[in-house]
């Protein structure tokens, strides 16, 4: 640890990058058995950094006494801020991000499982130009607890696999990082929900330049985790919104895609039930064409273009259905007229053709007349 604290010193000095105020945002939701600790290092390390440090602490109203703990401790350089209207753990960052006064900006947790010590190596990483710092558990140097359960360690894995399209960065779960609090000025639409407020951040920020410090996680001593089930399940639907923003009309198209597949599952297993059912051929297929259609709207409004979820779902619906059906006439005229040039190649590679025209000519009138964007109604969705 104490490194860490000898490299950083010699990096800042007298540097004209030199980035000397730094705010610590530690969102705390019952952690009144940590905070004196945290405390007590950061005190340390801002006397043997020379970095000028705050603490802010953003609580969600614990009622356990984190307030008298603080209070009790009470330096120019240590604030509390309780909140009460709402309850989250990325909007508590959020604030505290917009209230603290340093020209960095920190984020750690409360129970002591992010090294303190690695911070001014955070703000020199900073100096030297990049835009965003991670602390790190998975690059070489990092590690974690060694009574890190398998599914803990599993289930950030996977996390992070999914998170591999926006960052190559190798642990933006560990919420521990560093930015400037220009960056941050730069962040559009921050809406987070859930838990990966770094993610958040690199993504809307535009952060290019990020790089990661190892560090030992260590295992909370005491207290409990907040990462709920929950939780984990809102973080899909934050990637989903993080695709939309970086890829735009590429992660709706992979979405649009996506949803034709299901739709294309739904039609054979609604064909299958039928006719095992004794229903006729030509009504079963109609049938099976009619829900495939309902469902592919349903989850088109729902993820593909949910920008357009408040405009009238009746006019989107017959939009929908007159656009899927000129699709279709599209896909038949391309196959026959494929046909007719490809001479020799099987009637399928027509077919393939049709089939790729039909769904451009259904993805572009879906997105640019069915659902389009004067429905917006709020950023970020
Ligand atoms: N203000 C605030 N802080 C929270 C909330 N949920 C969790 N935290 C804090 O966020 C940090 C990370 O939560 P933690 O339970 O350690 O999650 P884990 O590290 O993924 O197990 C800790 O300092 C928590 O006290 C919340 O709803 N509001
Ligand atoms: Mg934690």
């Amino acid at each position: 640890m104490h490194r860490w604290t000898a490299v950083a010193a010699d990096a800042r000095a007298e540097s004209p990058t030199a980035l000397t105020s730094v705010t610590i945002v530690v969102p705390t939701y019952r952690e009144a058995e940590n905070l004196p600790l945290l405390i007590d290092r950061v005190a340390e390390v801002r006397r043997a950094s020379g970095l000028a440090f705050d603490l802010l602490f953003m609580d969600d109203d614990s009622r356990d006494g984190s307030e008298a703990v603080v209070g009790a401790r009470l330096e120019p350089w240590v604030q509390l801020v309780v909140r009460t209207d709402e309850r989250g753990l990325s909007q508590a960052v959020l604030e505290g991000m917009r209230r603290a006064r340093g020209e960095v900006l920190v984020c750690m947790d409360a129970d002591l499982s992010h090294p303190v010590e690695a911070i001014p190596v955070m703000v020199s990483k900073l100096e030297e130009g990049a835009d965003f710092v991670f602390g790190s558990r998975y690059v070489d140097g990092g590690s974690t607890a060694d009574d890190w359960g398998f599914l803990r360690w599993l289930n950030s894995r996977v996390a992070t696999l999914l998170a591999r399209p926006l960052t190559s960065v190798r642990d933006p779960m560990a919420g521990f990082f560093a930015l400037r609090r220009a960056t941050f000025d730069q962040g559009q639409d921050l809406n987070p929900v859930g838990y990966k407020i770094g993610l958040e951040l690199i993504v809307k920020c535009r952060c290019e330049r990020v790089v990661e410090v190892p560090i030992h996680f260590e295992q909370r001593r005491f207290g409990k985790s907040k990462l709920s089930l929950k939780q984990q399940l809102l973080y899909l639907q934050h990637l989903r919104r993080l695709y939309v923003f970086r890829f735009g009309l590429w992660s709706q198209l992979a979405q649009f895609l996506a949803v034709g597949g299901i739709g294309t599952v739904v039609n054979l297993a609604v064909l299958t039930l039928l006719l095992a059912a004794g229903v006729a051929a030509q009504a079963a297929v109609a049938a099976a064409i009619l829900v495939s259609m309902c469902s592919n709207f349903l989850l088109n409004r729902r993820f593909s273009f949910s920008y357009a979820r408040g405009g009238s779902w009746v006019r989107q619906f017959l939009g929908f259905t007159a656009a899927s059906s000129f699709g279709a006439v599209v896909n038949y005229a391309t196959t026959l007229f494929a046909l007719g040039r490809l001479g020799g190649a099987p009637p399928q590679v027509a077919a393939l053709v049709g089939i790729a025209a039909g769904t451009a000519f259904n993805f572009l009138t879906s997105r640019y007349l069915v659902f389009r964007m004067s429905h917006v109604r709020t950023s970020g969705r």
